[in-house]
């Protein structure tokens, strides 16, 4: 084969480019294990993006449609995708995924495979296509855009035949054409019965072939990947040990009883399937009125920042759009606030630039140097020769600096390798711990007691060499615990918090506590329904706590649980304390005496509080 001159030059060019480039990195360490393909790097990159929930429940106001709602139901009066962009720009976010078709199967794109969507409805005479008007605001306000796509449809007549795997398909294809470029399609598992009364077999591999061909760099979600996998739980709590990596084949989309695997990944996994944390700002996913003072706490959502951002994850989070169309004041009001603790906190890195040594060094004379950790280049990293498994790594501040945060990276691209590390600081000539941890990952962020010190010093104790490519150190502003509330069984009120010695201020009214409400002196009885609200102050006065808000519903000072079974254990589902907890086999059913005949609208339980994850009630009657 002869090849054209311009060919040849193209080739010479390559060619002295690789070389060069080998050159550079002499002695490049290997990767070890499974990793990360170009478009998981690429969703790596990321840190923080939005989910909205927005379709006709947002007006019938249920979370799971039927899907024989009418379509007229969806009427925004004043839909603003630019609101919702501009929204979750000025919070830091870095794009939106919305509900293109929830399971009720309306969709929000005119889609030619259904007659159940926006141009069946009245809002804006049916010329509507929320798709277009949000992926037009998203590129304006240089925001990623992405699509949520129930396969579960309540709605569709295919639906639970052969037939519908095609029509799913084809409505896919719709949305992943017709909108420009997304970054991420959300495959919920769900699979319930279809109008026919049929379930579905999805054909998931096929619904990932649609998504390759059309948007190549798309990564694929469901509690399975094949790109990123769930994080187990829906309270947006990732876990101190998370793995990007699982065995092959253990998770696929709609799986069940695997939430604590889906948690943690998988040590030593042969693929990479890294966890997003998923969470919505209020108690639903779907607006509701009657939750417009449940938006979580500024405590709540840093809470969960530091849970999924800082623990290998990243982090969606939820703004449940409202019947106008618009994400409401109160949620707008919170994600400001989050954005002002994030600005403070991690705007300046006290390690930013200064000198690091290390252990031990892969090849000194090349660039692995642990100085590496601190110029702020994700690319460039410090590691050792490759049969270290246990080594450390020291920052010199060039003076004392109060510090109570680290971030930590590894280079994640050959791999995750580290398995604990421990975080010391030199105080008054002595080495004291400052906290430990176990896996990193992309990106660890722990926090720790302030402290002065000018140098600090990391152990890792990692499967292969480490390879360290961050160390960032910052003094976070402290928070103030959110107040809590407990009632017992005979009705008496206990108020705490996790900050020391508080003062608390309280209303029944339903208006805002301030200093001239009720003090809170003690323990106190309220044995009727009713909505309490407290704030807590320290330092006098001089800082306060969000208010928080709780509603206490029939009071349960004559209930009984019947014991039939003997388990000593079932009076704490009605002792009122979030901390006791019982267990049941699934089979088992409750009876609860409630000593007199009541009418009943609906119920709520507690799950398991302390683990964060499971004890979650999947089926009931
Ligand atoms: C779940 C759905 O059933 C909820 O409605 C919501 O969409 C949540 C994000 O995923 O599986």
């Amino acid at each position: 084969m002869r090849l054209s001159y311009g060919s040849r030059i193209c080739f010479v060019f390559c060619f002295l480019i690789i070389g060069c480039w080998l050159f550079a990195q002499p002695n490049q360490p290997g990767a070890y294990g499974a990793t990360p393909s170009e478009r998981q790097l690429l969703w790596h990159q990321l840190q923080y993006y939005a989910f909205v929930h927005f379709g006709p429940n947002t007006f019938t106001d249920i979370e799971w449609g039927h899907g024989d709602e009418s379509p007229e139901v969806f009427n925004p009066t004043g839909l603003d995708c630019r609101q919702w962009a501009r929204v979750a720009k000025e919070a830091g976010m870095e794009g939106i995924i919305i509900t293109a078709k929830h399971h009720d199967g309306f969709c929000l794109w005119p889609s030619e495979y259904s007659t159940h969507t926006v141009r069946e409805s009245v809002w804006r005479d049916g010329k509507g296509d929320v798709l277009r008007d949000l992926s037009e605001a998203c590129r304006e306000y240089g925001l990623k855009f992405g699509v949520y796509v129930s396969p579960w449809d309540r709605n569709h007549p295919t639906y639970g035949t052969d037939q519908y795997n095609d029509v799913f398909k084809k409505m896919l294809t719709e949305v992943l054409t017709g909108y420009g470029e997304i970054y991420e399609v959300w495959f919920d598992g769900a699979n319930g019965e279809g109008p026919n009364g049929k379930k579905q077999v999805y054909d998931f591999p096929g619904f990932a072939e649609v998504v390759r061909k059309h948007q190549p760099n798309a990564v694929i979600f469901s509690d399975g990947g094949p790109d990123i996998r769930w994080i187990g739980n829906e309270n947006g709590y990732a876990d101190e040990v998370n793995w990007c990596t699982v065995r092959k084949g253990a998770f696929y989309p709609g799986i069940i009883g695997v939430n604590d695997q889906l948690q943690h990944g998988h040590e030593g996994g042969d693929s990479w399937l890294p966890a997003e944390v998923n969470t919505s700002i209020r108690p639903g996913w779907f607006y509701h009125k009657d939750e417009d003072d449940e938006v979580k706490s500024l405590n709540r959502l840093i809470d969960n920042w530091y849970h999924s951002v800082g623990m290998n994850g990243n982090f969606l989070l939820n703004l449940p759009v409202d019947p106008r169309g618009l994400v409401h004041e109160n949620d707008v009001k919170r994600l400001q606030e989050l954005k002002d603790y994030l600005d403070r906190a991690f705007s300046v890195d006290i390690a930013s630039g200064s000198t690091a040594s290390a252990s031990e060094v892969r090849d000194p004379e090349n660039s692995y140097s642990a100085g590496n950790v601190t110029d702020g280049n994700p690319e460039t990293y410090w590691t050792t020769p490759d049969d270290v498994r246990s080594s450390w790594l020291e920052i010199d501040l060039k003076g004392e600096e109060e510090v109570n945060a680290i971030l930590l990276r590894e280079y994640i691209a050959l791999g995750q390798r580290v398995k604990s590390c421990t975080v010391e600081a030199q105080v008054d000539d002595n080495w004291v711990e400052l906290t430990s941890s176990h896996t990193i990952g992309n990106r660890r962020i722990v926090k720790f007691k302030p402290t002065t010190t000018s140098k600090v010093r990391i152990h890792f104790t990692s499967n292969a060499s480490p390879i360290i490519s961050d160390v960032k150190l910052y003094r976070v502003p402290e928070m103030i615990a959110d107040p809590r509330l407990m009632r017992s069984k005979d009705g008496v009120v206990q108020i705490w918090s996790e900050s020391p010695d508080p003062e608390y201020y309280y209303t029944m009214d339903g208006s805002e506590p301030d200093r001239n409400s009720t003090l809170y002196e003690g323990p106190f009885t309220f044995s009727q329904s009713g909505t309490i609200k407290v704030r807590s102050y320290t330092e006098g006065g001089a800082r306060s706590s969000e208010v928080i808000t709780f509603d206490l519903d029939i009071p349960k000072t004559s209930w009984q649980v019947l014991d039939e079974t003997e388990d000593k254990n079932l009076d704490r589902i009605i002792d009122g304390d979030p901390g006791t907890v019982w267990y049941g086999r699934s089979d088992e059913g409750i009876v609860i005496d409630l000593g007199n005949t009541r009418a009943l609208t609906g119920f709520t339980y507690l799950p398991r509080q302390d683990l964060r994850k499971g004890g979650n009630v999947s089926r009931f009657d």
